[in-house]
């Protein structure tokens, strides 16, 4: 079998000043009606677009640790109406991150109900961490960046499926790739943010936004070409200890892992990220 942990590294310098990326998955979210019954089941489904993450920029080198604020801290769960929220308290997880010593964190927002949730812990982690770089990404992140960078922790957003644009990006901090050669990369210049696909023409425009064709869109054109996900830096116990699974009922009551067999949509229904994310 092939090891795609074990493709030779870039020559990475000793002295690169951003070398340790964290990864943070936000706490899970759902709904409770009024008369307190839950309207959805609690989920706890490894997160397999940060793990894609994780594995390309360990294969190019990078230091990579996970916070999963939802798997490892699924049992404590608390009610902040309408909303049962369960994961990590935030004293927890600054603490975590203070400890992980990063240069850069990025923060996953497939759904836009866990925004809130991320901008908290993401502005108390810059109380304690003044100086680090913050990158949103994720699903929400690539529907409405402009409103992302509205808030002055994100240092970044990158828009699309960003297994390769995440190194890209730690290429273009160490001074080897130029910030508008990062593919979906949203980055200040003075108080202008700089959209790096301005100037890429869309395949459909609607409703304010850009689809871009999977050939122009901000995601890996060479998907056989990526690193396996490397689920071994994620707390896979705890998904596999949790009592409530999505989809699988009975049959995933053992160790599982999940698998994405294709990517991008050739629709572009209105109230679907898809096609914003994957082209
Ligand atoms: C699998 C899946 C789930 C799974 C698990 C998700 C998980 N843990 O990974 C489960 C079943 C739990 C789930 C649940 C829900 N889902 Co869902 N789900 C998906 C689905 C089908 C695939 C996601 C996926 O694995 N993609 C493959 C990986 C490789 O991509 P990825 O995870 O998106 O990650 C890439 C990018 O997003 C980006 N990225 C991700 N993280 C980060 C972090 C950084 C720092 C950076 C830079 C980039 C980045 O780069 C990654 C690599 O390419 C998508 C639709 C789709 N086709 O994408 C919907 C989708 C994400 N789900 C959606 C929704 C709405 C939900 C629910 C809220 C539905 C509901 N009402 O209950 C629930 C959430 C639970 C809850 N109650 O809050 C919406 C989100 C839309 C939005 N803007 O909010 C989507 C887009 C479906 C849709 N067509 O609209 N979902
Ligand atoms: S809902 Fe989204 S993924 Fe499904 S067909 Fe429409 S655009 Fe494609």
């Amino acid at each position: 079998m092939i090891d795609k942990h074990k493709k030779e590294h870039f020559k990475m310098p000793a002295n690169d000043a951003f070398q340790k990326v964290l990864l943070i998955n936000p706490p899970g979210k759902i709904f409770v009606h009024k008369d307190g019954v839950i309207g959805e089941r609690k989920h706890c489904t490894p997160p397999l677009g940060l793990a894609y993450i994780a594995g390309n920029l360990i294969n190019n080198g990078y230091d990579v640790e996970v916070i999963d604020v939802l798997a490892e801290g699924y049992a404590n769960e608390r009610y902040i109406e309408p909303f049962l929220v369960y994961g990590l308290e935030v004293d927890e997880i600054v603490e975590r991150a203070v400890a992980a010593k990063p240069d850069v964190i990025g923060f996953s927002v497939l759904f836009s109900n866990r925004i809130g949730e991320t901008h908290g812990m993401a502005a108390a982690i810059r109380e304690v961490l003044p100086d680090v770089t913050m990158v949103f990404g994720g699903q929400h992140s690539t529907a409405v960046p402009d409103k992302v960078m509205k808030q002055s922790h994100v240092d970044f957003v990158i828009a699309g499926e960003a297994d390769q644009s995440m190194v890209d990006l730690m290429e273009a901090l160490n001074g080897r790739l130029g910030m508008s050669e990062v593919k979906g990369l949203f980055y200040r210049n003075g108080d202008t943010i700089i959209d790096s696909m301005e100037n890429v023409p869309s395949a459909v425009d609607g409703n304010g936004w850009k689809y871009y064709g999977r050939k122009d869109a901000p995601v890996p054109l060479e998907l056989d070409a990526l690193p396996y996900p490397a689920w071994e830096i994620f707390p896979l116990d705890a998904y596999w200890a949790s009592t409530v699974r999505v989809g699988g009922g009975d049959i995933m009551r053992e160790r599982f892992l999940v698998m994405m067999s294709t990517r991008g949509c050739p629709h572009v229904c209105t109230f679907c990220t898809s096609p914003l994310l994957s082209g």
